[in-house]
């Protein structure tokens, strides 16, 4: 076999972020780097020699150059078996599921999420361990620390793999699979929902699911259209396209701002769904009507046990820190665990593997079950259909019945973009020093709790992340938190969530608005930023 063992420099600036290592496709395509990450890789899961790896990522630009080089090093490191989606095409909970399904040793999957895409754009690559999980912050310290002394990597020299076509071949004693990258998730989501309901709602209610241009476009057809027998408009910007069409696959009410104005009007769908560039994220609409992320994970929370799959009940539910707290009113009320972990879908995956959980979401638009171990944006929406399916209510009347009987969480998140890293740390540390005074101190009329730094530890292995966010608390009341972004590639984001809480719901977001009056005189953002507000509300 033709195994060349190159020379190679490393590169200082490999260190993963939230989810994998993203950078720009400049980045990413200069000389070795990517085979610098993948060797860095292979190195710190020896349990890949001989196994199987699952690979795949959202269809955007460069993710064929990157597969080819993914198998060819493979390859050399001695992978038995290789599952590889048509086209190189996986979604984020398709590999997933297949990494469990095929009990693989570990896939890699090839996105930047939601980043725009194209040469201009941003390129990521995110190794996934067994069990379908993301790698845990031990592994991608140990990745990044073998990335900083790297001189070789060790890769195959084998004509390209044709990704076109189904089926299987033999290179270099490899076994090389490439799948229909949507069989074995389309199968999936037929056991965990009652799709004769579905099937039957859909006959007098219109849905319409925007694919944004990136990998659900096949998955939603499939499943919306083939078999559930949706009209074929229901489906929008389906095709996979390397830049996603020039547009920013953000379902977000920023991003997915035509869907949400179509919401407004008077013939608008029952409901409307979007995903992101690789299927993980999802946003939900009714007609006139945003469903926030906390609110969708605490009605799913509220419902899931009448879905096929879930007739259990809930063994838990998980929602990361600066998520909202409406998923911890279900939980109390159905006396069901609920943890808070920091963000991060990684910190999910050992209480799903320890089975103490069934449910868990994140502000950022994710929202999964124990069926993958990742945020799975095209399940959330077949969780709605299910639940609308099966209440005979519209989601506006969904939503007010189920404010009434928790009360709501009001929520926003507010984005500082392009902060120079100065600023943002000034911005956090100017926090961080004046927590300790804040306890005890009113607002008009909030007191604080607790104002702290988030610290988290596994309750599974016990392991402990600090810096996870700075958090002021009133209490039941209200929360306030300030995080830096993990998932950037360039200058620095900051995250303020406000949360507030109202036992009888009012008519508008006056508390909201005075909350983020509040948090200004606590964290200083604007004054400490220069800036007049948010570059993005969400
Ligand atoms: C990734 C992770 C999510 C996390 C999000 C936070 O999402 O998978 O678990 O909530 O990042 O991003 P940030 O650190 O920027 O707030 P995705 O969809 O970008 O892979």
């Amino acid at each position: 076999m033709s195994i060349e063992l190159c020379a190679t420099q490393p590169y200082s600036d490999q260190k993963p972020g939230t989810a994998g290592l993203r950078k720009t496709v400049r980045t990413i395509a200069q000389p070795n780097y990517l085979e610098n990450f993948v060797e860095a890789v292979f190195r710190n899961v020896p349990e890949l020699n001989g196994a199987c790896l699952v690979l795949g990522g959202d269809g955007r630009h460069y993710n064929a150059v990157a597969i080819q080089t993914i198998i060819a090093m493979a390859i050399a490191h001695g992978v038995r078996h290789i599952v590889v989606g048509q086209h190189g095409w996986l979604s984020t909970p398709a590999a997933s599921l297949l990494i469990r399904e095929r009990e693989a040793a570990g896939g890699f999957i090839l996105t930047a999420s939601h980043n725009p895409a194209g040469p201009e754009g941003d390129f990521g690559i995110k190794f996934n361990v067994a069990g379908g999980g993301q790698a845990p912050a031990a592994l991608t310290d140990a990745i990044h620390a073998t990335t900083r002394s790297l001189d070789q990597y060790r890769i195959a020299r084998i004509p390209e793999v044709a990704l076109d076509i189904l089926g299987e071949r033999n290179v270099e004693g490899t076994r090389i699979e490439v799948i229909d990258p949507v069989d074995a998730y389309a199968d999936c989501m037929a056991q965990l929902f009652d799709f004769a309901a579905i099937r039957q709602w859909l006959d007098t209610h219109r849905v319409v699911f925007d694919a944004m241009h990136a990998i659900t476009g096949p998955y939603a057809r499939r499943i919306l259209i083939e078999m559930l027998g949706a009209p074929e408009a229901s489906v929008r910007n389906a095709e996979p396209l390397p830049d996603f069409g020039g547009g920013h696959p953000d379902p977000n009410l920023v991003y997915a701002a035509e869907l949400v104005q179509e919401m407004h009007c008077p013939a608008a769908p029952d409901l409307a769904a979007a995903s992101d560039g690789d299927g993980d994220r999802n946003m939900i609409l009714g007609p006139g009507c945003f469903v926030s992320p906390g609110d969708s994970l605490a009605v799913l929370a509220a419902h899931l046990n009448r879905l096929p799959g879930y007739r259990e009940g809930l063994r838990g539910v998980a929602r990361s820190m600066p998520t909202s707290r409406a998923v911890d009113a279900v939980a109390e009320a159905l006396d069901v665990p609920c943890f808070e972990t920091p963000t991060g879908w990684k910190y999910f995956c050992n209480l799903l593997d320890d089975g103490r959980l069934t449910l868990c979401g994140e502000e950022s638009f994710g929202t999964s079950s124990d069926h993958v171990r990742e945020k799975d944006g095209l399940w959330a929406a077949l969780a709605w259909m299910n639940v609308l399916a099966i209440s005979g209510q519209s989601l506006p009347e969904l939503m007010q019945a189920h404010w009434q009987r928790f009360g709501r969480h009001r929520y926003e998140r507010h984005d500082y973009e392009g902060l120079p890293d100065a600023v943002a740390d000034a911005v956090m540390d100017g926090l961080k020093a004046a927590l300790p005074a804040l306890v005890g101190k009113h607002f008009d009329g909030l007191e604080v709790t607790q104002a702290d730094d988030f610290a988290y530890v596994d309750p599974v292995d016990g392991s402990r992340a600090e810096g996870q966010g700075l958090r002021v608390v009133f209490g039941h009341q209200a929360r306030i938190i300030l995080r830096r972004s993990g998932t950037g590639t360039g200058s620095a984001t900051l995250r303020l969530y406000l949360e507030y809480f109202e036992a009888e719901p009012a008519a508008d977001d006056a508390h909201l608005r005075h909350l983020a009056k509040i948090a200004e005189s606590i964290t200083q953002l604007c004054a400490r930023s220069g800036r007049d507000g948010p570059d993005l509300r969400t």
